[in-house]
């Protein structure tokens, strides 16, 4: 299974323009009014990766297989959501499904564009949504730590639990609980609150390359390193174009990359992501995996079967496959090493996996 990344924010901020440039389609119906969205729209996106392009060539592979990230664009939430106001909480619970979260957050003045408040202010707004999911969170605790569905439960997903009540309760960072507990034991929670954020704030096209006040006030608070501004119009707009064209379009903006390419990159970043490649004759492959994960389990995401039955693995870094064309001179060269159980894979391995069926 692949990641998911779902958009979240209040109505008509432009998640479903935003969710159309990432997929690079026109599936998501987005229009200037509030609730829009009623159905999350799911969309697949590649992961380009100039490494796998690398390798395909290498390897004179057939078929080239870039990884990907599920992004759901998800109906706007208001205040009182938790408690059924606007699309209530039916909606809470499609953001329950996924792996991380993308605040969309409206950073942009216009008359046109309707507001769902009276006046433009993303700290406020994104405070409204982080307060409904809270809300949402203390229900499903209080739920789950009920005597009858305790008994379902590991020592340490009660602790979670409870831990995170006290959080959410007394106002503390409810992200402290990452330093106290393992990621893996933390996602089984659930809980919204606790899912890895992005924040996208979404500009016109005059504060793309250096924010607005809107942004500036944002990051004083939220900080930089997980906020990202993009104009959700102009990406779509730059989808819509030819190669030349847009490379204009992009050079009269003054932008190097498309945000949507560096919005996929901070959320591999910031899921903890890393990627490991098969390579030969048939296809040049990208796979995604946790950080610090363990060659046998690497082995399951191309099949269960080659985790259950992992013998070795034979592993070369990117760097040497690259340097040696390919995998019979990087193992004639002593490139090639042969790996077993404890083996950690590191980003960028090139692996071909022993196993007995
Ligand atoms: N001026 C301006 N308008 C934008 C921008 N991004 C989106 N819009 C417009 O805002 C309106 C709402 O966009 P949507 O993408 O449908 O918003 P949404 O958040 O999906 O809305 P709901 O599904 O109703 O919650 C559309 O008319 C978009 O064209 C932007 O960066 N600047
Ligand atoms: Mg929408």
């Amino acid at each position: 299974m692949g990641f998911k990344c779902g958009i979240v924010g209040l109505p008509n901020v432009g998640k479903s323009t935003l969710f159309n440039a990432l997929t690079d389609s026109n599936k998501a119906q987005a229009e200037n009014f509030p609730f829009c969205t009623i159905d999350p729209n799911i969309g697949i996106v590649p992961i380009i990766d100039k490494r796998l392009d690398k390798l395909t060539e290498i390897s004179n592979s057939k078929k080239k297989i870039y990884t990907t990230i599920s992004f759901v664009d998800i109906a706007g939430l208001v205040q009182g959501a938790s408690k059924g106001e606007g699309l209530g909480n039916k909606f809470l619970s499609h953001i329950r499904e996924v792996d991380a979260i993308i605040h969309m957050i409206r950073c942009f003045d216009s008359n046109d564009i309707q507001n769902v408040n009276e006046n433009v202010d993303p700290v406020r707004d994104i405070e409204i949504i982080q307060t409904e999911m809270k809300l949402a969170d203390l229900e499903s605790i209080q739920k789950r730590l009920d005597k009858k569905n305790k008994k379902n439960m590991s020592n340490t997903q009660i602790e979670i639990l409870e831990r995170s009540l006290d959080f959410i309760n007394n106002d503390k960072n409810i992200n402290e609980i990452y330093d106290l507990y393992e990621k893996k034991d933390i996602g089984m929670s659930g809980l919204l609150s606790l899912k890895p954020s992005l924040y996208v704030c979404n500009v016109d096209e005059d504060s793309i390359l250096s924010g607005n006040n809107y942004t500036k006030k944002f990051m004083e608070k939220y900080g930089e390193k997980d906020t990202i501004v993009i104009s959700a119009e102009i990406e779509n707009q730059l989808n819509a174009l030819e190669n030349q064209e847009k490379k204009n379009y992009m050079e009269m903006l003054g932008i190097k990359d498309a945000g949507i390419k560096i919005l996929a990159k901070k959320g591999y970043n910031l899921l903890n992501l890393e990627t490991f490649f098969t390579s030969g004759p048939e296809e040049s492959r990208a796979w995604t995996i946790d950080k610090n994960c363990l060659a046998p389990k690497a082995a399951g995401k191309i099949h269960t079967d080659f985790e259950k039955g992992f013998i070795k693995v034979e592993t070369v870094s990117y760097k040497d496959f690259i340097e040696n064309n390919g995998w019979t001179n990087s193992k004639n060269n002593g490139k090639m090493k042969l790996e077993g159980k404890d083996y950690i894979v590191k980003d960028g391995d090139v692996l071909n996996f022993r196993f007995n069926t």
